[in-house]
């Protein structure tokens, strides 16, 4: 076996997004196109002589790829790879396992919530050592490197077999199939009441699914809830991972995971229902009758995290991505623990979980985590949840509207144009920009303008500056606009409006979501000449 040097091409545009690089299968597949990314990863990253763990949600062209960067890493003198049997590592499992043997870092495959198959989406990141997502400054260097690259190393060999648990080599390289499940499971058997779940799930009076959406969480889901927990054989809905997720969606929001929805609807409503995206770091929540916001379950999680063994001696802080409701700065401020506001993207918590300054985080976007590992979570919020109803014994309406109740309401939503032309999606900010310093101290509708801007972050620890991360209206009162276009799509672009406003009166807790925030929305496309910009009269995904 001999380690080849390739020549190559930079290709344009291999910058990653919010979450990685995202393109098309397609894009991938053109000889060197992830070869490039690949070796830039490894020009830019001492990653020779090192660990790395490599897996994927296990979507169409997980294994080729896989292959591929065995080989490049054997090339590049990485000392050993730890990869997940068949190739499959949740993101936050990837994360636990980076941390947990202290490697260089790890390559991850996924494009989480989109779809799967030969015409579909795929993605790659990097993970530093910390577990987490690169931080901005490794992403361009990456980015860099890739428009400059002219080789790359590979070793020419056969392909492994990753079904197998065991060690191998590759040339130098010592290749480790591992179980995908164990340490994770280990890791959230260490944080939550195992035994006082168990009782629920034994208690002859509670009901649940979990939907792992034929993506990465099936096999996770089984072993922790059914075999460890005990719950019920069929509690995990399809659970068995798929190439193409079963031709869906796999983005655990009330329209992608209807049938779990209506599970929880009706005379025979489950107690309990939960769902995971493709490689499993988002959840969704549901009660009987009851969808818990993304913003709220923070929010919920931070007030009460006290009552859970792993977070039992209290939080130390708490972040929230920018567009996220500030439902979870009320917590924050009653408990007397800092509060910090980050860009989209769980890159930006990584600082301040290291720097041991916040415990829990979370997104609007169905993310939540904490300082167990550097991704955001989907099974460990699932289980965070498990844990409050075994121990506290009221329903998931009920904790959170007893939450309200003591904190007020922030209603929420989020509306999402996708697939809009992108040209016209850049006007659009670029016109909200120019509109931006003339805003203060004007009314809109029945709101006052108290700032506006476009969201600018200094990172509390280093120091770095990340900008144009968002337009932010903000109103007298706490109510907000927020606009900024997605950074993990693959055709087009998808303009995200996040729209916000506090509700301290517990007698008007209890309206429907988009009837409350009616009035704050017509501001909001009015304001952004939504219509006349994009041809859009409504939006495409209404959470
Ligand atoms: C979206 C979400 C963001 C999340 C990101 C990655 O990004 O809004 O909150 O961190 O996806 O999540 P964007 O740029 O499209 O708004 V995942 O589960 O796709 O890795
Ligand atoms: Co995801």
């Amino acid at each position: 076996m001999q380690a080849r040097q390739v020549g190559t091409t930079p290709f344009e545009g291999q910058k990653p997004g919010t979450s990685g690089l995202r393109k098309k299968v397609k894009v991938f597949q053109q000889p060197n196109y992830l070869e490039n990314f690949v070796q830039a990863i490894f020009d830019t990253q001492a990653l020779a002589g090192r660990t790395l763990v490599v897996g994927g949600d296990g979507r169409y062209y997980n294994r080729e790829a896989i292959q591929t960067i065995l080989r490049m890493a054997a090339a590049n003198g990485v000392s050993k790879v730890l990869v997940g049997r068949g190739g499959i590592l949740s993101t936050p499992a990837a994360s636990c396992i980076i941390r947990k043997y202290k490697t260089g870092g790890g390559i991850i495959l996924s494009a989480s919530h989109n779809p799967g198959g030969p015409d579909e989406d795929f993605g790659i990141k990097f993970n530093i050592d910390a577990g987490g997502p690169a931080p901005e400054s490794v992403t361009n260097a990456i980015y860099e490197r890739t428009g400059t690259i002219d080789r790359y190393l590979i070793l020419d060999a056969d392909p492994l077999d990753l079904d197998a648990l065991g060690e191998c080599s590759l040339g130098d390289m010592t290749v480790s199939v591992i179980d995908p499940v164990a340490d994770y499971a280990d890791l959230m058997q260490e944080l939550f009441d195992f035994d006082a779940i168990h009782h629920l799930f034994n208690s002859g009076s509670f009901q649940m699914r979990f939907d792992a959406m034929h993506a990465v969480t099936g096999p996770y889901a089984v072993e922790i809830l059914e075999n460890r927990l005990g719950a019920e054989p069929g509690t995990v809905m399809n659970g068995e991972p798929l190439e193409d997720f079963g031709h869906g969606h796999p983005d655990p929001n009330l329209v992608h995971a209807h049938d779990l929805v209506e599970l929880t609807r009706g005379a025979h409503a489950l107690d309990f229902g939960a769902a995971s995206d493709g490689d499993g770091d988002r959840n969704m929540i549901l009660g009987k009758d009851f969808f818990v916001t993304p913003s709220d379950s923070l929010a919920i999680l931070a007030a009460n995290a006290h009552l859970t063994p792993g977070y039992k001696a209290g939080i130390a802080g708490v972040a929230r991505s920018m567009p996220t409701s500030q439902a979870a700065d009320r917590v924050a401020e009653a408990l007397g623990v800092e509060c910090f506001e980050t860009p989209t993207g769980w890159k930006f918590f990584g600082n301040l979980l290291d720097a041991g300054r916040i415990t829990l985080c979370g997104e609007e976007s169905f993310g939540t985590g904490s300082d167990h590992v550097r991704e955001k979570d989907g099974l460990w919020a699932v289980l965070f949840w498990l844990n409050l109803l075994a121990v506290r014994r009221h329903s998931v309406a009920e904790i959170v509207t007893e939450h309200w109740r003591g904190f007020g309401r922030n209603y929420y939503t989020r509306h999402d144009y996708e697939g809009i032309d992108s040209k016209a999606a850049e006007g659009l900010v670029d016109h909200l920009r120019i509109l931006l310093p003339d805003l203060p101290g004007k009314r809109l509708g029945a709101f006052t303008v108290a700032y506006a801007d476009d969201f600018s972050y200094t990172d509390p620890v280093d120091g770095s500056v990340a900008s144009n991360q968002g337009i932010r209206i903000g109103f007298e009162g706490g109510s907000r606009i927020v606009m900024r276009l997605s950074g993990t799509g693959t055709q087009g672009a998808t303009l995200r409006v996040y729209i916000e406003q506090y509700e301290p009166d517990a007698d008007k807790h209890d309206q429907p979501v988009q009837e409350a925030l009616a009035p704050l929305i017509l501001v909001a496309r009015e304001l952004a000449q939504i219509e006349a910009r994009t041809g859009r009269r409504e939006p495409d995904v209404i959470t």
